[in-house]
């Protein structure tokens, strides 16, 4: 198989594939939500510890807004919606908006 010596055929695969694009989940303030349920979030559906969420609580309540997380579209949508669910469900105003890196 002459052809398969050929160093034309034999260049290495390019890596065609890029990284996917990434989404930061952004927490939004408002007047009404507790401090308390907003700790609840970040520790519920973004993995951090009660100290973390507190700090990033408090960054959000001070600036208007703040990153809770980067991920891939598909999970940064899901949590989204799972934050819009669970403060609907509680009759909080919180919002939860994604953005693309
Ligand atoms: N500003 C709210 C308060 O004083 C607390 C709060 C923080 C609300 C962060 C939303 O994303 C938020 N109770």
């Amino acid at each position: 198989m002459a052809q398969f010596r050929d160093d034309t055929l034999l260049k290495p695969a390019k890596a065609k594939v890029k990284p996917p694009p990434m989404f930061k989940v952004m927490l939004l303030n408002d007047d009404y939500t507790p401090m308390e349920f907003v700790v609840l979030v970040l520790q519920k559906f973004f993995d951090m510890t009660r100290e973390r969420a507190t700090q990033v609580m408090l960054a959000v309540h001070r600036e208007g807004i703040g990153v809770c997380g980067v991920y891939p579209k598909d999970i940064a949508a899901t949590k989204v919606q799972q934050v819009a669910g669970f403060a609907r469900k509680h009759q909080h105003p919180l919002q939860c908006v994604m953005e693309e890196t």
